[in-house]
């Protein structure tokens, strides 16, 4: 039995923290899920699954409105799920039997490394750099819920200025504060070597850049692409790192082909 098992829509890079980090620590996870518009056919449950067509009827009083994301979709929670997962969402990881829920892309993240502590210093040598990781984690949330409202607004069509405006906002003060911590020449966010701070930003700025996806609809609403191609050259140090992270071979076999389809899409 895997020591973590996550249930998401896939391909979905929150997820990556968990199995990128696995590959540092040794820690076994296992991955089920399905795109995002099938997740809408699948019982949400630690034993999650894709549903037979009858059991649509069966079980529809599991049936529950998503909110995030999957917004307006019918969703076949099981109460079992609610337990866990009290917010509903995914990634959802669950302990062996899924007795115990974790919820949040970096708490499931964290999980792993507590799990591989022993093999690895991912959330670092002691209790000053484990907190100084948890503050990089806090503002890539802060980031990543601008980003999320600006991604979901660019998928449904449904962008405008002010939102646009918000992750323009958003993205310039956590690419900033990432560009200050690598000065100036630095290869990890934390300490000497990388952690869970690297992870979590590889994660998010890999998400955030499908924005190149929807250059098309920006351009016709007359906003310009927040990951313009001049970005790189206010950041220098943060796209450096990315760079260097991508290539990283606990990094590569989840983040590369998902940056490079996307990098195509850019034109860049
Ligand atoms: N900050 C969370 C984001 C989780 C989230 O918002 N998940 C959405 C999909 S993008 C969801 O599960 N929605 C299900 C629903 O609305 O019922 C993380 O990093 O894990």
């Amino acid at each position: 039995m895997a020591d973590l098992r996550i249930f998401s829509y896939l391909p979905n890079p929150r997820v990556w923290k968990a199995t990128i980090a696995a590959r540092f620590c040794g820690v076994e996870v296992e991955v089920r899920g399905a795109p995002p518009k099938e997740l809408r056919d699948w019982l949400w449950d630690y034993d999650a699954r894709p549903l037979a067509e009858h059991e649509r009827v069966s079980l529809s009083s599991l049936a529950r409105t998503g909110r995030v994301g999957l917004t307006g979709s019918q969703l076949f929670k099981t109460d079992a799920f609610m337990e866990a997962q009290p917010f509903g969402n995914v990634p959802a990881a669950f302990g062996p039997n899924g007795e115990i829920g974790i919820f949040e892309s970096n708490s499931i993240m964290r999980a792993v490394a507590r799990l591989g502590e022993s093999k690895s210093t991912l959330y670092g040598h002691d209790a000053y750099e484990a907190s100084r990781i948890d503050s990089f984690l806090d503002v890539s949330l802060v980031f990543a819920r601008d980003s999320q409202i600006y991604l979901l607004a660019l998928s449904g069509g449904t962008v405008d200025a002010a939102v646009h405006a918000r992750a323009r906002e958003a993205f310039a003060i956590y690419a900033s504060g990432i560009e200050q911590a690598l000065s100036p020449r630095r290869e990890a966010l934390v300490g000497t070597g990388l952690s869970l701070a690297d992870i979590c930003f590889a994660a998010e700025f890999s998400l955030f850049m499908n924005e190149h996806a929807r250059a098309e609809q920006l351009h016709k609403l007359g906003l310009d692409r927040i990951l313009h191609p001049a970005v790189q050259d206010e950041y220098p140090r943060t796209f450096a790192h990315f760079a260097r992270l991508v290539e990283h071979v606990h990094f590569q076999p989840d983040l590369k082909p998902y940056v490079e389809k996307l990098l195509a899409k850019a034109g860049n």
